[in-house]
C-alpha cells in the first residue's frame, strides 16, 4: 500500500504472533508513532453497516488510525488528491496530519478502531465544513 495524498502516512507496529495464545501488538510514541500521544479513544458498536463518521479535518491535530477488528475503509482528500484505504490488518495505521479531511464508512459489524492523538478533545481544532476546508487551504 502507497499512501498518495499529502499530510498522511503508514505506521507499522511491531507484533508477536502466538497462536493460539493470542498476538500482541506495540505502540511507541515516538519510535513508531511519529509523536507524542496524549489522548487514546476507541469507537466499536457498528450495529449500522451504512453509517459514514469522521468527515472533517483538524487544524493541529495528529492522529494515527488502527483498525483492531474487522475493517472499515478510510476516505483521505487532501484538498487535491484522494485515496481510499481499507483497513483491516491491527499491525498497520494511517496518519492523519492536520489539514486532512478523513471519513470512515463500510465498517464490518465486528469492526473497532483505535486513534492515538497527540493533543487532548478541542472541537475548535475541527473543520467540519468541506467548503471551509478547501478555502482554509487557499
Ligand atoms: C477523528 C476521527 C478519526 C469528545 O468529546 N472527545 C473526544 O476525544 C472525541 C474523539 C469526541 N468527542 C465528542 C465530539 C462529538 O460530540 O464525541 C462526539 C462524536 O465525535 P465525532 O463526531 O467527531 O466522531 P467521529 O468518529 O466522526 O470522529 C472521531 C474524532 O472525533 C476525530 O477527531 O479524527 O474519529
Amino acid at each position: 500500500m502507497k499512501i498518495k495524498v499529502k499530510n498522511s502516512g503508514i505506521v507499522k507496529l511491531k507484533f508477536f504472533k502466538d497462536f493460539p495464545d493470542g498476538n500482541l501488538f506495540i505502540a511507541e510514541a515516538r519510535k513508531n508513532i511519529p509523536f507524542k500521544i496524549k489522548r487514546v479513544y476507541f469507537i466499536n458498536g457498528f450495529a449500522n453497516e451504512k453509517a459514514v463518521r469522521g468527515k472533517h479535518a483538524h487544524k493541529k491535530l495528529n492522529q494515527a488510525i488502527f483498525c483492531l477488528n474487522g475493517s472499515f475503509d478510510l476516505s483521505l482528500d487532501d484538498g487535491k488528491r484522494k485515496q481510499k484505504i481499507r483497513l483491516k490488518d491491527p499491525s498497520v495505521g494511517i496518519i492523519l496530519k492536520p489539514m486532512l479531511w478523513h471519513t470512515m464508512s463500510g465498517f464490518s459489524k465486528d469492526c473497532v478502531i483505535l486513534v492515538l492523538a497527540d493533543e487532548w478533545y478541542k472541537e475548535s481544532d475541527y473543520i467540519r465544513d468541506y467548503q471551509k476546508f478547501k478555502k482554509m487551504l487557499r
